[in-house]
């Protein structure tokens, strides 16, 4: 399965235009947003991931982050994050904190990830360097505004108005982790057959990821139809996004999403830093189907409708169910999945 490179400076380009009451455009412009529109469609039918380029984040802004969240994971151990502090100003809580194994044989790393606070009651909490919470606050931003833009670009894929996703991104909770991956020995390599597996297969169950990789060391890898692995190639710089098992029951199993893994091999088993984010619609959000032109329309019937907070709290139940409507519509999708990121 290939990974589609999918640039979005089409619908950056038509925004300005909106921006200088232009709308419309030039019909250059408008054909290269339904260009583009296209190109997502298919990757959401057929793939369940995409890299985008042109996606109007400053390299700057991705190799800052990168580079305070090494420098976080590489200080002896991380006693300091521990040290939660009362700091009411923070928009994001703690959620979860996954220290280094201890022992060095250990192929998976630590990682930690945070969301917004607010009506969350988790304890409020500040990153341990004030450079740290600066670039991760900026960064989140980042990604909350080009999680916006392509929810419009699925919104004109899915045939509906740009906005029709904007009240559903208002007040959600998303999160984003920080993952180091130790370096795997040779020897651990050796006795693996060349393949460490760092990350095990699952889906995400979330609305969509948005993945910023690290561009020295490969190992990101996505299950096709047939069951067979593939690399997902990124060039340094652009970002990887998949689609969570919420956008494939709301869109009644039009769209799929995609078992991927993290694995290390000979020439890509160095320490490996990644920083997804895990885009999510508010809870109220009611799934009414998306889709609703199915060739067996009783299988929807008998489908209740659930909001987003619904399947959040029982997506390992609901996680699956997206693929009877798949079968329904003739998609034949890939097996079980086993664990969500
Ligand atoms: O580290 C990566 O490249 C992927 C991480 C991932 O799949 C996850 O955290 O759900």
């Amino acid at each position: 399965m290939e990974v589609p490179t999918i640039s979005l400076a089409p619908y950056f380009q038509v925004q300005s235009k909106a921006d200088c009451n232009e709308l419309g455009g030039s019909d250059d412009t408008a054909a290269g947003l339904d260009n583009l529109v296209a190109e997502v469609r298919s990757a959401c039918e057929e793939v369940g991931f995409f890299i985008v380029t042109d996606h109007g984040i400053q390299a700057q802004l991705l190799d800052h982050m990168r580079g305070e969240c090494a420098t976080f994971f590489a200080r002896p151990p991380q006693s300091t994050i521990l040290g939660m502090m009362q700091a009411d100003e923070s928009r994001f809580a703690w959620l979860d904190y996954v220290p280094p194994p201890s022992g060095g044989t250990s192929t998976t790393g630590a990682s930690w990830s945070l969301g917004p606070v607010t009506g969350r009651g988790s304890l409020p909490w500040q990153l341990d360097t004030e450079t740290l919470r600066a670039v991760w606050a900026l960064y989140y931003t980042a990604m909350e505004r080009l999680t916006a833009a392509i929810m419009s670009i699925f919104a004109l894929a899915l045939g509906l108005p740009a906005a029709a996703f904007r009240t559903a991104l208002e007040d959600h909770r998303s999160s984003m982790r920080a993952i180091v991956y130790p370096e795997v020995s040779e020897a651990d390599l050796q006795e693996t057959h060349g393949e460490v597996v760092r990350s095990r297969e699952h889906t995400d169950w979330g609305c969509l990821t948005v993945l910023l990789p690290d561009p020295a060391v490969a190992g990101l890898e996505v299950c096709g139809r047939d069951g067979v692995w593939a690399p997902v190639r990124a060039e340094a710089g652009s970002l990887v996004v998949n689609l969570g098992d919420l956008l494939p029951l709301w869109t009644r199993g039009r769209w799929v999403a995609t078992k991927h893994r993290v694995v290390a091999r000979p020439d890509s088993r160095g320490k490996r830093l990644s920083i997804p984010y895990f885009g999510l619609v508010n809870r109220g959000t009611m799934l009414e189907p998306l889709v609703r032109e199915l060739p067996d329309e009783s299988a929807l019937e008998q489908e209740p409708v659930i909001s987003a907070g619904d399947f959040f709290d029982r997506h390992e139940e609901y996680a699956t169910r997206w693929q009877k409507f798949a079968a329904v519509q003739g998609a034949p999708l890939a097996a079980d999945k086993d664990s969500s990121g």
